[in-house]
């Protein structure tokens, strides 16, 4: 059999995790339409036609502001050097800037790694603009090994990754069992969809404000568990509009997280969710620790 692990980068919001899904077939990482949605490197495995595939979706590379900032641009950097194929992601609707430059660099650095560069989003796309991009790239960015045009949402031309992939892979071991399809643990999992919830409900600053904890977990005799979750937000008016008019955005956050544990774990739970206020904890390392956004590396 051949295996092997590929990074998949790029800027934030290109697509990266909706491609990772996409792949795997699987929810391994959220989405959402605020930039910087994914915080750490989350491995999405695909086992196809007698191969494994071990995707490594990473955070959105990006000039930092604050310590979780440039936690998330270390990890989606490292991430280069530890793979067989890098993967590229680009907004192929936006122009190629200096963003996509920036994240090309990271990639050379990499250097003989073979790289495949993937157009996202080619449904808003025409023909002639697809046409156009190759040239874009070509005279902005470089040489690739493989260029896909694809729609990740739409799932088209998805086939098409793992064909320019396939020729780079070499005859290696099965890293992962066949039914694990990510290496995250669930209680982080859980986490995630906490968070989720609330970015697709709040903007500006809020999306990258909050932080979600699992506090406790009480094992009920009726075999239905309570869940307590903090969210914490940066600023006291952050957790008056996470809480809502009358703890309404709060109550729905909480219903529709519920749901999506109850599917994950095939049980009911209780579920409740505190808002906590951690001033700047972005730029707080003993917190960042805490969460599992800081290495000691760093
Ligand atoms: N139209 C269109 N939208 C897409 C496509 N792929 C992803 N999106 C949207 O683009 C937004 C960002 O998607 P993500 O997958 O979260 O992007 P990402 O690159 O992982 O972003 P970060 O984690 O923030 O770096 C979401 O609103 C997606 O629905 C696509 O093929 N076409
Ligand atoms: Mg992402």
């Amino acid at each position: 059999m051949k295996s092997g692990f590929i990074a998949v980068v790029g800027r934030p919001n290109v697509g990266k995790s909706t491609l990772t899904n996409k792949l795997v077939n699987e929810k391994v990482a959220i989405v959402s339409d605020k930039a910087g949605t994914t915080r750490d490197s989350i491995k999405g495995i695909l086992n196809h036609g007698g191969n494994q595939y071990i995707f490594i979706d990473t955070p959105g590379i990006h000039k930092p502001k604050h310590l979780l900032g440039e936690h998330m641009t270390n990890v989606a950097v490292r991430s280069l050097k530890e793979v067989e194929v890098i993967m590229f992601v680009l907004d192929g609707s936006q122009e190629i800037s200096t963003g996509d430059k920036y994240v090309m660099d990271r990639i050379l650095e990499a250097d003989k790694t073979p790289r495949i560069l993937i157009v996202n989003k080619i449904d808003k796309m025409s023909d002639e603009e697809i046409k156009v991009k190759k040239a874009e790239i070509e005279e902005k960015l470089g040489t690739f090994d493989r260029i896909v045009e694809l729609s990740a949402e739409y799932s088209i031309g998805m086939y098409r990754v793992i064909e320019a992939i396939d020729p780079f892979l070499e005859e290696g071991v099965m890293y992962y069992p066949e039914d694990m399809y990510t290496d995250m643990p669930t209680y982080k999992v859980i986490c995630e969809i906490v968070r989720e919830k609330i970015l697709t409900r709040t903007r500006d600053e809020i999306p990258h404000s909050i932080a979600i904890e699992i506090i406790n977990v009480e094992r009920r005799p009726n075999g239905k568990d309570k869940f307590d979750i903090n969210i914490y937000v940066e600023r006291n008016s952050q957790k008056g509009i996470i809480i809502g008019n009358r703890g309404e955005m709060l109550k729905e956050v909480g219903t529709e997280a519920r749901k999506d544990i109850e599917e994950l774990l095939g049980k009911k739970i209780y579920l409740n969710l505190w808002v906590k206020v951690k001033e700047k904890w972005r730029k707080k390392k003993p917190f960042l620790k805490e969460m599992g956004y800081y290495m000691e590396e760093e």
